[in-house]
């Protein structure tokens, strides 16, 4: 496949140590050897004059030279790595197209390396996962997704479909042949048993990546918004001792312990005249339906301020009872974890019992190096299993190969979407424009 030579700045823009400009194609050799005062060597890092168009000298740099096919794209690959001044990057840039490079799309490289098999689209998800990681365990997932670790698993199911569909075919062409028993597939008990594997590292995938969403839910002035405030260790939400101050939902995102969370300070619970109060009140009850922990927050200092919490509260998917304003004379029998948003006493231990309410460390129990974390992929693996196990269903009871052989294609063709193998170019699309320019 021939390709127009592609250029982009892969660093973020603005000054820093160092900026480098990458190009990608069948001129980006020849581009290169015009701006760069030595024979460019492959592989090998030479320092040299990086020259503009009028051959004035713009920068002196590091360039190395990646001829095709073993650079990230496939393609002949060059990087210019310049003093990281937006200045000299862009006139090395201009230059790049004066001689015939054009713009990079938003992850057009790493479109190449897809379209020339240098990575297959899990790989290619795991690029934007990994550079998009909130966490060092984010990160580790995407990385060890980038070495292969699901798409191992996903490739030899293909396999073992692709050889069982070449089967049945056989069948179709023959049909006085018998098609035989279940048991004469062991490539169907295998795909159901990978694939179900995979299926169950998802939850814990998709917290490693998107984090848990925990809401602050609780009667007016119990100290919801100061309790956020404590933990993002920042003035983010309005505190009164006014009952009612806060009126709409309000956002942070933080780690703890490794784990993203993003808090959500809500409206306190109770029947108000007023409407936009209402309004939140309706807003915090959605919320306690919505996120994936609800700490029910109550004034250790005020036995009678409980409300209609606990009644709230039966909606929640989980919930943890967390007791403010232990600093004051504990007056509330309730049981719950004692914290004080005043003088941060307990603040620790409440977002160690979070962090481990949803233990993203435990890898010990998965089959795998990483756990599966993108919907996408995670929804065509499920169709993938619904499929196989209907093909296996219709052979224990005995049905003629081309009621299995449609399941099995239906599965190897939702598997492909999943690898990248059989994938529309407009799912593509999508997953590549969620890409930087430059990677
Ligand atoms: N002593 C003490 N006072 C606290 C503590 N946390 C909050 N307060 C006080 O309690 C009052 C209410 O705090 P907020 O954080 O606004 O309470 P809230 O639950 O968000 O209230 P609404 O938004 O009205 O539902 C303020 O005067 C805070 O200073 C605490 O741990 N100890
Ligand atoms: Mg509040």
């Amino acid at each position: 496949m021939t390709h127009d030579t592609i250029a982009a700045c892969s660093t973020a823009a603005g000054r820093s140590a160092i900026a480098i400009l990458r190009m990608s194609g069948a001129e980006a050799y020849n581009i290169a050897q015009q701006m760069f005062g030595k024979t460019l060597r492959a592989r090998q890092a030479l320092v040299g004059d990086i020259y503009g168009a009028e051959g004035q000298t713009l920068d002196n740099g590091l360039v190395l030279y990646f001829p095709a096919p073993n650079s990230y794209t496939g393609e002949n690959c060059v990087e210019f790595h310049c003093h990281g001044s937006p200045v000299v990057a862009g006139a090395v840039l201009r230059t790049m197209f004066a001689l015939g490079a054009r713009q990079a799309l938003a992850g057009e490289f790493t479109r190449r390396a897809f379209l020339n098999g240098k990575l297959d689209l899990i790989q290619s998800e795991a690029v934007i996962d990994l550079i998009d990681a909130e966490t060092e365990q984010a990160a580790v997932n995407a990385a060890a997704q980038l070495n292969g670790s699901i798409s191992r698993e996903v490739n030899s199911v293909y396999e073992d479909l692709t050889v069982l569909l070449a089967h049945f075919h056989a069948f179709v062409d023959y049909p006085d042949e018998d098609i035989g028993d279940v048991s004469d597939y062991p490539q169907i008990y295998r795909a159901i048993a990978t694939l179900g594997k995979l299926l169950d590292t998802y939850n814990r995938g998709r917290i490693i990546r998107d984090g848990v969403r925990v809401a602050l839910v609780g009667a007016p002035n119990v100290g919801k918004s100061s309790l956020l405030n404590a933990l993002a260790g920042s003035d983010r939400a309005i505190v009164t001792n006014i009952p009612g101050t806060t009126r709409d939902t309000i956002e942070v995102s933080l780690v703890l312990n490794g784990l993203r969370v993003t808090l959500v300070d809500t409206a306190g619970l109770r029947d108000s005249a007023d409407t936009i109060e209402t309004m939140g009140v309706e807003r915090s009850i959605i919320e306690i339906e919505n996120c994936d922990l609800t700490l029910a927050v109550l004034d250790a200092s005020n036995p009678n301020s409980d409300g209609e919490t606990a009644e709230f509260i039966k909606k929640a998917r989980r919930s943890l009872t967390v007791l403010n304003k232990c600093d004051l004379q504990v007056l509330n029998e309730a049981e719950g974890l004692r914290v004080s948003a005043k003088t941060g006493d307990g603040l620790t231990a409440l977002s160690k019992t979070i962090s481990e309410m949803f233990n993203i460390s435990e890898a010990g129990n998965s089959a795998f190096a990483s756990a599966l974390s993108n919907e996408r992929q995670y929804a065509a693996i499920l169709r993938a299993t619904d499929a196989i196990k209907t093909a296996e269903a219709a052979l224990a009871s005995g049905v003629t190969p081309d009621a299995a052989l449609s399941d099995v294609e239906y599965a190897l063709t939702a598997l492909g979407e999943v690898n990248g193998r059989t994938v529309r170019s407009d799912i593509t699309d999508t997953i590549f424009s969620r890409f930087c320019v430059g990677k």
